[in-house]
């Protein structure tokens, strides 16, 4: 706990540098990748990590590959989270097996080398260097380490891996001989809730990666406006990214405008840009394999309407009373279900609900539960303590059952409201199962008119919080939100 104590100071210097609620937006953000270099300290993170899943082995084996080859050309090499979480290694084409063996407890492979890639991908690290930083008990050749693969696997033993990667599985169930999808496990079963509970080199990383991406927001608002199109957007964005040294995006950027902004996974980003219309920015920068995943919403000629306005301070209102909630001891659900209770009082007083018990009103603006674990995945590892249908289902009055927050967890909160055109006529269509035909009619009679007015507004407001012992966080704070610093920024 201790570490997080001072963490949290040297975070409260860091936010000493800014004025996030003032007129001058310093984001304390340097191009200075130093910080991603080998440290003999940086490796203790990954023995530690390695000695609690030893510890927990009781005869199976953990095997892991640094990644698949499918995608060898399209995208930049990224290693595998789990390789990589309990490694530091990030060479291509190398395995991690783990044993429970006190002696031989950590096997590393050097990737296959030949003058075929020497010539094409250059040389690869000495052996005697892979040995000193990155300390395995053991240090194979590609084709030794295929041996020992195959001869763990004849034993019988129970194998964990990464299940998602289908093309190992399928591999090592050949190698096996039979039909055994059993004896192969998910190593998440043994990682996730190591992984749930950021280290502080963790929390590092995430909050530069939000620094990164809050710098490419605030350079989208200085430059955004209308006629420009959303991929121009997409790349002040990840040319900011680039800029500041995080090699890609941790996901696909979500730059939607006008009726784009209330799709909540756009991507194409093609359209060209108009007076009057939103952009909604669904973005994250990846530094150090950690991604961020900040949302923010934008007029796109600098002033929100009276319209963008009510719906976006809602939206806003909504967030800040969840993240006031995201402290230890409160449940994972209790932010979600916080700006729940704001976005049914706000939609009530303008006669957008009716009813403010109904779970199919609540649920048509609703549309999801603003809150996931956040790391080197963007939804991130990790038991939440509860299901999809089950965070959607109540009520704002209702209580919930949801996993208790702890320091060191990360985990966004994402309110949004989303006025499709055609919304009020798909009523039918998504809730005949459950609300009553005349029922609807009667709810898009009273509400239509006022729908109307809110067409093609689409608004997310996202951020990233650390729980820490004392509350929270936000990593993502250098990020204006406020209407009167989004509309200053913009001038
Ligand atoms: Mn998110």
């Amino acid at each position: 706990m201790k570490k997080y104590v001072s963490l949290f100071i040297y975070l409260l210097i860091l936010s000493g540098c800014s004025n996030p609620g003032g007129r001058s937006w310093m984001i304390p953000v340097t191009i200075d990748p130093s910080d991603l270099d080998y440290t003999p300290s940086s490796m203790e993170s990954f023995e530690g990590r390695r000695n609690q899943l030893i510890d927990s082995l009781s005869g199976s084996y953990v095997i892991l590959r640094s990644a698949d080859q499918c995608s060898a050309n399209r995208h930049e090499f990224r290693p595998n989270n789990y390789f990589y979480y309990l490694t530091g290694y990030t060479a291509r084409g190398s395995y991690a097996i783990l044993a429970p063996d006190p002696h031989q407890s950590f096997t590393l492979s050097v990737p296959y080398q030949s003058i075929r890639t020497l010539i094409y991908e250059g040389g690869k690290l000495p052996e005697e260097e892979i040995r000193e930083k990155y300390r395995p008990d053991r240090l194979l050749t590609y084709r030794e380490s295929r041996e020992l693969i195959d001869s763990i696997v004849q034993t019988g033993a129970t194998v964990y891996m990464d299940r998602s990667d289908r093309t190992f599985l399928r591999e090592l169930q050949r190698l096996a001989g039979e039909d055994e999808t059993i004896r192969f496990r998910h190593v998440g079963e043994l990682v996730d809730e190591i992984r749930v509970i950021k280290e502080p080199v963790e929390v590092e990383y995430l909050q530069k990666a939000c620094n990164i991406t809050a710098m490419a927001l605030t350079n989208v608002m200085k430059e955004c406006r209308p006629d420009l199109y959303e991929f121009q957007i997409e790349s002040v964005i990840e040319g900011t990214f680039l800029e500041y040294g995080s090699a890609m995006p941790g996901f696909n950027s979500i730059v939607g405008s006008g009726p784009n902004s209330t799709i909540l996974h756009y991507e194409p980003n093609m359209r060209k840009m108009e007076d009057g219309d939103l952009l909604l920015m669904d973005i994250g920068a990846e530094y150090g394999y950690y991604t961020a995943d900040i949302t923010r919403t934008i007029p796109v000629n600098g002033r929100f309407t009276p319209e963008q306005r009510t719906i976006y301070q809602l939206v806003l209102d909504a967030q800040l009373a969840a993240i006031e909630q995201m402290k230890p001891g409160n449940m994972f659900m209790d932010g979600h279900m916080a700006a729940k209770e704001v976005i049914v009082k706000g939609l009530t007083e303008l006669g957008l609900i009716t009813d403010p018990t109904s779970h199919w009103q609540i649920k048509f603006y609703i549309l999801y539960p603003s809150s996931h674990f956040l790391g080197m995945d963007v939804h991130d590892v990790g038991d939440k303590g509860g299901s999809f249908t089950q965070f959607m289902e109540q009520t704002p009055l209702e209580s919930i059952e949801s996993r208790v927050l702890e320091p060191g967890m990360v985990l966004t909160i994402e309110p949004g409201l989303y006025f499709r055109e055609k919304g009020l006529e798909q009523l039918h269509e998504i809730f005949e199962a459950e609300a009553d035909s005349i029922e609807m009619a009667q709810f898009i009679e009273t509400v239509g008119p006022i729908y109307e007015q809110y067409i093609n507004t689409g608004v997310r407001i996202e951020d990233d919080i650390l729980i820490t012992t004392g509350g929270n966080i936000n990593l993502s704070r250098y990020a204006p939100k406020e209407i009167d610093d989004i509309e200053q920024i913009m001038r």
